[in-house]
C-alpha cells in the first residue's frame, strides 16, 4: 500500500514580482507590483496545514538563502554583499530579480518522482528538474538536489539522479508535467509525461511562448527511472493551451489515484495515447479509470488560466468514514474558482455528480502565489510513500501544529510585510533576509546540510 505524502516548499523572504515566468501570464501581469513576502509565506503555510489537518502526511522544505550571491559573483557583480546587490540593481535589475527569486516555493517543479513499485530495479527514483527555461529558476536544481538527499537519505532505497544536462533539447520542469495514475492500493502505477516540445516531431502550429519541457527530457527520465514502457505514456501539450498561458500541464490537467481530469485543449492528438492508458489501466488493475474531459464551453482556456481550477489539489483524507465506505476525495481550490462563475459551476458539478467522489471543497486564499502563477498544487511535491519511506521521513520537516507555529513566528519577525526590488538598496535589508532561512532551520531544529 502506498500513501501520498506532500512536501510544500516554504516561500522565501525575498518573494517579489519579477515578471520572469516564461509564458506565465499572471507573472507578466503583476511584474513590478509590491509583494508581501510575509503574507505569501503565511498563506502557503496555512494551505499546507490544511492538508495536514485532513490527515495527509505533510512536510516542508525550507527556503535556500537569497540573494544568490554566488550567482551574482559569477555574472560579474563583485564586492561585499551590499555592493553586489546595488551593482546588479543599477546595471541589470532582472539579474538581481533572478538572484532574489523565491520561485523555489513552487515545489511541483522541483523534481519528477516515481516509487519503487514502478521501477524495474525496485528503487525510488528522483530527478531534480533542471528548470533551464528561465534563468531565475535554473539555480534551484542544485539546491533541491540537496533537499532530496537530506529527505530521502537511504541510498539503498532512493536513487537521486543528477538533473538532466543543461541543454535546450532537455528542458525539464519536473512533476508539474508528470501525472501518476494508480490503482486503489497505489502499487500499480501508470506514469504520464507531458511535454510542450518534441524536437523529433515539431508541430505545425508554434505556440506564442517557448514550451518549457521537451519530450526528450521526459523520455530520458522514464529510462533513468527504469519504468515499464507498457505503463508509460507521453502526451504533447496543445499549442493553443501554451499560447493561452498554460506553461505547465498542471494548469490544464490533474490526476489523483485512478482519476484524470483534463481540459479538451490539454493535449494535441492525445486520444490514442489516452485510450492506451485507459486500456492498460483496466487491464492491469481490473479497476475502472475515471477520465473527465472538461470542454471549452464549460470552462474556456482563459478561465482555466484565471481560475487555476486544474491546479486544485485533490486529496484522499487520512481519516476514512465508516468501514466499507468508498474513499472520499477533498478538493482544495484557489479562491479564484469561487469568484469565476464558470469555475464555480464546474466545482459544484463535480461535488453534485456521483461520477467523482468529491464531497468536500475548501477554497484557499493564495493571492501572492497566484499572482506569480502558482496555485495550491504548484506549491507541493507529491511522493507516493511506502512504509519504509513513511518511517524514514525526517521528523523535523513534518508540518505538525508545533512546527507550523514556530515557522509562522519566524515569518512574522523576519519576512518583510511589503517588498519592491529597490528596497534592496538598504544593506540592512539584505542582511535581514539572509538571516531568515537560518532562523527557520533553528526553529525546527533542522541540522545544517
Ligand atoms: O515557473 N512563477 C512560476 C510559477 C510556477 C508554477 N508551478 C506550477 N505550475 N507547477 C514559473 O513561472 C514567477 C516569478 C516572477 O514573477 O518573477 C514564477 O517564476
Amino acid at each position: 500500500m502506498l500513501t501520498e505524502i506532500n512536501i510544500d516548499a516554504l516561500v522565501g523572504p525575498t518573494h517579489h514580482f519579477g515578471g520572469l515566468g516564461v509564458g506565465n501570464v499572471a507573472s507578466h501581469a503583476h511584474q513590478d507590483e509590491t509583494s508581501s513576502p510575509r503574507s505569501a509565506a503565511l498563506e502557503g503555510l496555512k494551505k499546507a496545514a490544511l492538508v495536514a489537518a485532513l490527515g495527509v502526511p505533510q512536510y516542508v522544505w525550507l527556503p535556500p538563502a537569497r540573494p544568490n550571491l554566488q550567482w551574482l559573483q559569477q555574472l560579474g557583480f563583485s564586492g561585499d554583499r551590499a555592493e553586489q546587490v546595488a551593482g546588479a540593481l543599477h546595471a541589470a535589475p532582472r539579474v538581481l530579480s533572478a538572484a532574489l527569486s523565491s520561485a523555489f516555493m513552487w515545489a511541483a517543479n522541483s523534481a519528477t518522482v516515481t516509487p519503487a513499485a514502478d521501477a524495474r530495479d525496485g528503487q525510488y527514483h528522483f530527478t531534480p528538474a533542471n528548470l533551464i527555461s528561465s534563468w531565475h529558476r535554473a539555480t534551484e536544481a542544485a539546491e533541491r538536489s540537496l533537499d532530496l538527499r537530506q529527505t530521502f537519505s537511504d541510498p539503498g532505497h532512493y536513487a537521486i539522479h543528477p538533473p538532466l544536462h543543461r541543454v535546450v533539447p532537455l528542458r525539464d520542469e519536473g512533476a508539474a508535467n508528470h501525472m501518476r495514475l494508480c490503482d486503489e492500493s497505489g502499487m500499480i502505477g501508470f506514469n504520464v509525461f507531458v511535454h510542450g516540445a518534441d524536437e523529433e516531431n515539431p508541430t505545425d502550429v508554434m505556440p506564442s511562448f517557448m514550451p518549457r519541457h521537451t519530450r526528450a527530457a521526459s523520455e530520458a527520465i522514464a529510462r533513468l527511472h527504469r519504468l515499464d514502457p507498457a505503463s508509460t505514456f507521453f502526451l504533447h501539450q496543445h499549442p493553443d493551451a501554451i499560447s493561452a498561458g498554460v506553461f505547465h500541464n498542471d494548469v490544464i490537467a490533474t490526476s489523483h489515484g485512478g482519476l484524470l481530469i483534463h481540459h479538451e485543449k490539454a493535449f494535441l492528438d492525445g486520444e490514442r495515447e489516452l485510450e492506451r492508458l485507459q486500456h492498460a489501466f483496466v487491464g492491469r488493475t481490473g479497476q475502472e479509470m475515471r477520465r473527465i474531459e472538461i470542454t471549452g464551453r464549460e470552462l474556456s482556456l482563459a478561465d482555466a488560466v484565471q481560475s487555476y481550477f486544474f491546479n486544485s489539489q485533490i486529496l484522499t483524507p487520512g481519516k476514512r468514514g465508516r468501514a466499507g465506505d468508498p474513499p472520499r476525495m477533498v478538493l482544495i481550490c484557489p479562491q479564484q474558482c469561487r469568484q469565476i462563475d464558470a469555475a464555480r459551476r464546474l466545482v459544484e458539478r463535480l461535488v453534485d455528480e456521483d461520477e467523482v467522489p468529491v464531497d468536500e471543497v475548501h477554497f484557499v486564499s493564495l493571492a501572492e502565489s497566484m499572482a506569480g502563477g502558482g496555485g495550491p498544487a504548484c506549491l507541493r511535491l507529491r511522493v507516493p510513500a511506502d512504509q519504509r519511506t513513511l518511517l524514514q521521513m525526517p521528523d523535523c520537516l513534518r508540518l505538525t501544529p508545533q512546527n507550523e507555529e514556530k515557522l509562522a513566528s519566524v515569518i512574522q519577525r523576519y519576512y518583510p510585510e511589503e517588498l519592491k526590488l529597490s528596497d534592496f538598496l538598504d544593506p540592512q535589508l539584505v542582511e535581514f533576509v539572509m538571516q531568515a532561512p537560518r532562523e527557520l532551520r533553528q526553529a525546527i531544529r533542522m541540522v545544517e546540510g
